[in-house]
């Protein structure tokens, strides 16, 4: 928990470092002068392809108010012009990159749900500034995102937007190789439109590289190899994040603030050891942070995250986040096949056959069998 002094005296606690972005909402009229009461706003998604962020329940309530004309809608929310980008969220505040400044604004209450403001890092945001105050009162719509379901809440809290790469952090060893919580990951950036990239970390640490990593290779993801110890593969990962806004993820203590600063030698942000008797991260970094580093990289290093949810993915589109999966989908007996229990089920026999890796086909089960029971619940 956080305490923030803000100019007027008036204390503000922000206990979720993540963002939540149930009530998208954007200004209709960017021109308003921010502190104005009861100005005109409509609660809007954030654009139409986005719609199915909203809460499920509210979900069809929500599309009746949603502008029916796609093209109408688009054009409504590209009016906002961002002269700022949103850095660090911070329940009411949030900071921004600013020209070359960084600065703490306030976020104006169409934009906070709650204890928190509906903003990632990433976002593409305008800020009405005079000599006493900076005010975020817009947002543009968002092109891409990270997200997964806020826990204990039915909405969503996204950690990353408009991103080039998800950079999935992996260690070879402490924390030991988890092809499961990369399987979610490849998930989650497939279901917000982002390319996701595989950074296979702390290789001064095992002999060879773990069996299943030329998987992911195969199918199509880039995987680099690196130590933040002997500096093998940092030349490689700056080269592909120069020029791009990316987002650092993957479990606590892979080593995901440590790249932040393998890439900039002149960062040095926050690192601790992973402890010797449960092998696992310590969760440093408590908050998602965008870092400008040299060579025109920028980056968004989050906190670890030991099990990853995902949020847009019913039980039944599952399968086509697995294109090593899809591909035989079409040959299953029944069209609305689970691959789980059927008869005739093609994918099931690819498992047999050994076309389907057996661990990419757990991963599948597990993360449909969590899928459904979200969705019963
Ligand atoms: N041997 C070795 N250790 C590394 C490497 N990269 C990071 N570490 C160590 O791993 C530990 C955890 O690194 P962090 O960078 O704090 O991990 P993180 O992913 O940011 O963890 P959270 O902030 O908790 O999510 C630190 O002690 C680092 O020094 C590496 O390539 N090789
Ligand atoms: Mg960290
Ligand atoms: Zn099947």
């Amino acid at each position: 928990m956080n305490t923030f002094f803000l100019r007027h005296g008036m204390i503000v606690i922000a206990d979720s470092f993540f963002v939540n972005a149930y009530w998208l909402r954007v200004i209709t009229d960017t021109t308003m002068p921010p502190h104005k009461k009861n100005k005109p706003v409509r609660k809007r998604d954030w654009k139409p392809e986005d719609w199915d962020t909203a809460s499920r329940q509210n979900r069809s309530r929500r599309e009746e108010n949603a502008p029916q004309d796609t093209r109408a809608a688009a054009d409504y929310f590209s009016g906002v012009t961002a002269n700022a980008l949103v850095v660090s969220p911070y329940g009411v505040l949030a900071f921004v990159q600013w020209n070359d400044d960084e600065v703490l604004c306030r976020v104006d209450d169409v934009l906070v749900d709650g204890k928190s403001s509906v903003l990632a890092p990433g976002d593409q945001v305008l800020v009405e500034r005079d000599k006493d105050d900076a005010v975020i009162v817009a947002v543009r719509p968002r092109r891409n995102k990270l997200s997964r379901p806020d826990i204990g809440r039915d909405r969503e809290q996204v950690f990353a937007a408009n991103i080039d790469y998800a950079v999935v952090v992996a260690s070879v060893a402490k924390p030991m190789f988890n092809t499961g919580l990369i399987d979610r990951y490849l998930v989650a950036a497939q279901a917000g439109g982002v390319t996701p990239v595989i950074c296979l970390n702390k290789i001064d640490l095992a002999e060879t590289e773990p069996e299943s990593v030329q998987q992911y290779r195969e199918l199509g993801v880039q995987v680099i190899a690196t130590s933040c110890e002997t500096v093998a593969g940092i030349d490689q990962l700056r080269a592909l994040l120069s020029g791009k806004l990316s987002v650092l993820t993957g479990n606590s203590g892979v080593g995901k603030s440590s790249l932040v600063n393998a890439l900039d030698p002149d960062f040095d942000i926050d690192t601790q050891e992973v402890s010797e008797s449960t092998k696992k991260g310590r969760h440093t970094t408590t908050t998602s942070r965008m870092y400008a580093l040299s060579g025109d990289i920028r980056i968004i290093d989050t906190p670890g995250i030991r099990q990853l949810g995902l949020w847009g993915v019913t039980p039944a589109e599952l399968n086509y986040f697995f294109p090593d999966l899809a591909q035989y989908s079409p040959m299953c007996k029944f069209r609305d096949c689970t691959h789980t229990h059927e008869p005739k089920c093609a994918v099931r026999d690819a498992v047999e056959q050994g076309q389907i890796g057996r661990a990419r086909y757990a991963s599948y089960v597990r993360i449909r069998t969590s899928l459904t029971e979200d969705s019963q619940s």
